[in-house]
C-alpha cells in the first residue's frame, strides 16, 4: 500500500445478533459510544463512529443483528442492517466460532452478493473456543461465501483487532477527512444518554423485559451549578466538608417504556430497588461521559404493543423511511 496516501470510507458491521459487532467497532475506535450486553438484539439503529488515523478516516455504521423479526421493530431492525450494505465502502460480517450455519446465515450471504462489496469475514470471540478448532470453522464460511479476508480475533481480549483495521484501509480508495479529527461519533448526547439508560435497562432486567424496553429522554437541560454547595438532590458525601467547584450539571429526566403492565413493576422493583440501580447506574455512566455532573430522574411508563405501532416506533426514532435517506 502506498503510504502517503490517505484513504476513507465507509465500513458496515453486520451479522447476527450477539457476536460482538457493537464490542468490536468500540474497541477498534478505542471508544465505548455503541452499547453492548449479553443479550441479543442490543443495538436497534444505525451507529456511525469515527476513526482518523494517519492512515486515513474509517466511518464505521454499526447495525441491529439480523434476525427473524417477530414486530415492526424487528423488521425495522433488520431494513437498517440490509440497508447498510448500499452505503458503504467495505462489509464486515461478523460471526462467532462455530461450525453451525443456517437459514440466517444464508440469507445474509445472499444479500452479500447482491451488495458486491468486498466483504471481511472476522470471526470474533476466538477467546471462547480452543485455538485447533478455528481453522475448521474458518472453511466451513469459506464455503459459504468468496470472502476478500477472513481474520479471527476476540475484541474482548484485543487479539488480532489490529489486521482488521489493516484489511479495511487496504480496501479504501483515497478520499477526504469526512469528518473533522476530534469527532468519534455523529450521535447526539441525548441519544447516547438514551441508550445508556436502556443498557443498563437491558443489563440488569432478566428474560423477555429487557427486549419490551424503549429509552425516550423528555428534558435533558445543561445549567451552571454555583460553586460552594452541592446540588439539593444529589448531596454527595455528607461526612466531606469539601465544596464543589462551580461547573455545569445535567438535568435530565427520562422515561422507560415498556409493553406490559406486568413488566413495569419489574423495572421498578420492590420499593423502587430497581429503577434506582438502573438509575445509578445510568447516571455515573452517563456523568462518565459527559464529564459533568448530572440529576437523573427516570420513569416508567407502559405503552401496550409499542414494537408493534408505526406511530411511536417513529417517534422513538426508529423510522423506515429516516432510512433511506440516510
Ligand atoms: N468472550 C467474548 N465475548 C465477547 C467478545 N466480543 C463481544 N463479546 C460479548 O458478547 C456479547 C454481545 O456483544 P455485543 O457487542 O453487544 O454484540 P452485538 O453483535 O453488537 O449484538 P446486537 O447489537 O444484539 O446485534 C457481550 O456480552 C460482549 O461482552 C469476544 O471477543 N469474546
Ligand atoms: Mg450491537
Amino acid at each position: 500500500m502506498k503510504k502517503d496516501i490517505f484513504r476513507s470510507g465507509f465500513v458496515g458491521i453486520v451479522g447476527r445478533p450477539n457476536v460482538g459487532k457493537s464490542t468490536l467497532m468500540n474497541h477498534l475506535i478505542g471508544q465505548k459510544i455503541a452499547i453492548t450486553s449479553a443479550k441479543p438484539q442490543t443495538t436497534r439503529s444505525q451507529i456511525r463512529t469515527v476513526y482518523t488515523c494517519e492512515r486515513g478516516q474509517v466511518i464505521f455504521l454499526d447495525t441491529p443483528g439480523i434476525h427473524k423479526a417477530e414486530n415492526k421493530l424487528g423488521e425495522y431492525m433488520d431494513d437498517v442492517a440490509f440497508e447498510t450494505l448500499s452505503q458503504v465502502d467495505v462489509i464486515l460480517w461478523l460471526v462467532e466460532p462455530t461450525s453451525f450455519s443456517g437459514a440466517g446465515e444464508r440469507l445474509i450471504a445472499s444479500k452479500l452478493k447482491l451488495a458486491k462489496k468486498p466483504v471481511i469475514l472476522v470471526m470474533n470471540k476466538i477467546d471462547t473456543v480452543e485455538k485447533k478448532l478455528v481453522p475448521g470453522y474458518m472453511d466451513m464460511y469459506r464455503k459459504l461465501y468468496p470472502f476478500d479476508e477472513i481474520i479471527p480475533v476476540s475484541a474482548l481480549r484485543s487479539v488480532n483487532t489490529d489486521s482488521v483495521l489493516d484489511a479495511i484501509f487496504a480496501r479504501l480508495p483515497e478520499g477526504p477527512m469526512y469528518y473533522d479529527e476530534e469527532t468519534v461519533t455523529d450521535q447526539t448526547m441525548r441519544a447516547i444518554a438514551s441508550e445508556i439508560i436502556r443498557e443498563k435497562a437491558l443489563r440488569c432486567l432478566k428474560e423477555e423485559v429487557p427486549h419490551g424496553i424503549a429509552v425516550e429522554i423528555q428534558t435533558m437541560k445543561e445549567r451552571r451549578r454555583k460553586a460552594g454547595r452541592k446540588p439539593e438532590d444529589q448531596p454527595g458525601d455528607p461526612s466531606s466538608d469539601a465544596l464543589d467547584p462551580a461547573g455545569m450539571i445535567w438535568d435530565i429526566e427520562a422515561v422507560i417504556i415498556t409493553e406490559k403492565d406486568s413488566h413495569k413493576g419489574i423495572i421498578i422493583g420492590k420499593g423502587g430497588s430497581m429503577l434506582k440501580k438502573i438509575a445509578t447506574q445510568a447516571r455515573l455512566a452517563i456523568e462518565e461521559m459527559a464529564g459533568e455532573q448530572v440529576n437523573l430522574k427516570v420513569f416508567v411508563k407502559v405503552r401496550k404493543d409499542w414494537r408493534d405501532n408505526a406511530g411511536i416506533l417513529r417517534s422513538l426514532g426508529y423510522d423506515p423511511k429516516e432510512l433511506s435517506r440516510k
